[in-house]
């Protein structure tokens, strides 16, 4: 994927601070420090359009980007982090269904699970909701470069058993070697083809 343009839009806590939903939407989502903003970054193949960070769970704003005039990718707050307040936590939960089922444009979510970990009721009670909501589904292994060839095979039977899902429904990324890359895009761009045509 060429990218030409990448864009930082606008954050926001709730939908009248959503932009226009002119463009398909592709929500990313995941536990903080998961790598999710490195993901993003490399599907833009931008250093720092998101931003990383070493204190985790902070940003608890929902940041839209445009990329290339065509899409937007929405980068949700990370989920599951023991050190976010409680009163942060407490909202994390609506904010997130609220966008999730109120956005018209939305035409999938990226859910980002490190591959070194097993899913476990968090990410599966969130693959129900999706399903429930007939939200399309992106399942992506990132880390993988920590792992050896054999061990992520291993992580990602494990993973896909834990899900229910066939194992090629994972799809292993790296965002240090940029494995993985193209197959997020393509299933990015049929998940947002797919919105076009229904809309
Ligand atoms: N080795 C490796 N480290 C990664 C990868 N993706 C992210 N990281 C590191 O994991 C930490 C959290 O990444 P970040 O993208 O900020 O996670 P976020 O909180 O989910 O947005 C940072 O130290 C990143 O450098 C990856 O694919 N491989
Ligand atoms: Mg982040």
């Amino acid at each position: 994927m060429i990218i030409r343009s990448a864009e930082f839009v606008t954050s926001a806590v709730k939908p009248a601070q959503y932009p226009p939903a002119a463009l398909p939407e592709i929500a990313f989502a995941g536990r903080s420090n998961v790598g999710k903003s490195s993901l993003i970054n490399t599907l833009v193949n931008r250093k720092r359009l998101v931003k990383t960070s070493g204190t985790p769970g902070r940003t608890q704003l929902i940041n839209f980007f445009t990329v290339n005039g065509q899409y937007t990718f929405v980068d949700l707050p990370g989920y599951g982090y023991a050190k976010v307040p409680m009163a942060v936590r407490k909202n994390w939960g609506p904010m997130i269904e609220t966008y999730l089922t109120a956005r018209d444009a939305l035409a999938g979510v990226v859910l980002i699970m490190d591959i070194r970990r097993v899913a476990r009721s968090e990410e599966m009670d969130f693959m129900a909701w999706l399903q429930h909501y007939g939200i399309e589904r992106i399942l992506v292994l990132t880390k993988a470069d920590k792992l050896s060839k054999s061990e992520q095979r291993k992580q990602r039977g494990a993973n896909a058993a834990a899900l229910g899902v066939s194992p090629d429904r994972l799809i292993l990324f790296s965002a240090r070697t940029r494995k993985g890359r193209d197959q997020v895009w393509n299933a990015v761009l049929d998940a947002a083809a797919r919105k076009e045509a229904e809309r």
